[in-house]
């Protein structure tokens, strides 16, 4: 498949950011008696100095695009990126993958020689501000709540993660940005075309799937443990992506690639346990790559280990998690452009909304990143 065809984006709307910032406000913009500087809009200055004469401090590059006119992070201009955002219903486990993936992926930098660290010290105090530690004692995190276009304040997920990768002879950095949503957005046919381009500007999404809605899992584990169901069909979220694309990309234009991810696979793992089920015939053999997890040991994207966990997983859905629409979209959605993924950030089923006392070596979490990363050039295709 071809590169990503632009190296750096806004991290908030997503749009293609030109080679040269055109546009620059005043960072201060307030006046004090409640009236704002000449420059509190972004403009073009081409060839002044590039100071708020009023406010005396330099003006930052804002996005270009009208209705997003964000000031980039610092330094944003020297970077590339590689900007995704999360889809897949209700408390299907996007913002505990989202913590999960950051803490992994500065210990995966580290295996792998490469330096990767929050983007500046304010997005890293901004982290952890957002995500206490995942443990036994502390609560998982409440339902996102729906964000709305224009609305009084910024919400958290708004705001996206920014991860550094430096690597060795490389002369920019690149930038992980990672953004949340509310399942109650995506599940919404009508949510706001503007507000929500992000989603298909990304250079990836990805589609949680919960398999605790499939019944060959309710069946095994029902009394065991805690199972939540959106009552809500991924393969409509994904619909409902597809419509946004369509009025926001128009009906020819490529789709971001799609990691259609099953996640909580702890589940799916643990009702393949119970002797004589769908599941566990499903899954009873050692050599299937759904019980290896070689994800974090290597730095390249296993190619083979990729394409056969794949065909493993569309049967998995098609098959045992009555997701036959989910594989049917994949397989319309153009070759190579979507991949199934299986993903625990838990590693076990939280017990009472708390992390269990034996969780979580997480399980494949970095192989959607990795894809991603390895579309952008990032990582070698192995
Ligand atoms: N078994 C298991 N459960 C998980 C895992 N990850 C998350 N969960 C459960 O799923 C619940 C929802 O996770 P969230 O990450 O908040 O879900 P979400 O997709 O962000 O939900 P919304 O914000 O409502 O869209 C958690 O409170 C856990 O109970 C996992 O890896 N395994
Ligand atoms: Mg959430
Ligand atoms: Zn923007
Ligand atoms: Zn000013």
């Amino acid at each position: 498949m071809s590169q990503q065809l632009t190296d750096r984006r806004c991290p908030y709307c997503f749009a293609a950011l030109p080679a040269k910032h055109e546009l620059v406000a005043c960072p201060v913009k307030s006046k004090g008696d409640g009236s704002e500087c000449a420059m509190a809009t972004p403009q073009s200055i081409a060839g002044e100095k590039g100071i708020c004469e009023e406010h005396g401090v330099a003006l930052v590059p804002h996005c270009w695009y009208e209705s997003c006119r964000q000031a980039l992070p610092p330094g944003w201009h020297e970077v590339t990126t590689t900007c995704l955002a999360m889809a897949g219903t209700r408390n299907s486990g996007k913002t505990v993958y989202v913590w999960m993936v950051a803490n992994l992926l500065l210990t995966w930098g580290r295996l792998n020689g490469l330096t990767v660290s929050h983007y500046s010290t304010e997005s890293r105090i901004s982290f952890e501000q957002r995500f206490t530690r995942l443990d036994p004692s502390a609560s998982l995190y409440g339902s996102t709540a729906p964000e709305s276009p224009g609305g009084f304040r910024r919400q958290v997920q708004q705001e996206p993660i920014m991860l550094r990768i430096q690597e060795a002879g490389r002369s920019r950095d690149h930038v992980l940005v990672l953004r949340d949503v509310a399942g109650e957005n995506v599940q919404d046919a009508a949510m706001d075309r503007e507000h929500f381009r992000f989603l298909v500007q990304a250079d990836g999404l990805i589609l949680l799937v919960d398999p605790g809605d499939a019944r060959a899992v309710r069946n095994a584990l029902d009394g065991h443990v805690d199972l939540h169901s959106a009552g809500f069909n991924p393969a409509a979220v994904w619909g409902n992506v597809e419509s946004l694309a369509g009025s926001v990309l128009g009906s020819g234009a490529r789709r971001p690639p799609m990691a259609v991810t099953i996640s909580k696979f702890d589940l799916v793992l643990a009702a393949s346990q119970v002797p004589e089920t769908p599941l566990s015939e499903a899954l009873a053999g050692h050599g299937l790559r759904i019980h290896h997890d070689p994800s974090l040991d290597h730095r390249a994207y296993d190619l083979d280990d990729a394409d056969l966990l794949d065909c493993e997983l569309r049967t998995l859905c098609a098959r045992y998690l009555d997701q036959p629409q989910l594989v049917e979209r994949a397989q319309a959605f153009g070759d190579g452009r979507a991949r199934f993924f299986a993903i625990s950030s838990l590693g076990t089923p939280p017990v009472a909304q708390r992390v269990a006392r034996h969780g979580t070596p997480s399980y494949r979490c970095l192989d959607p990143i990795k894809w991603f990363l390895m579309l952008a050039g990032l990582v070698p295709a192995a």
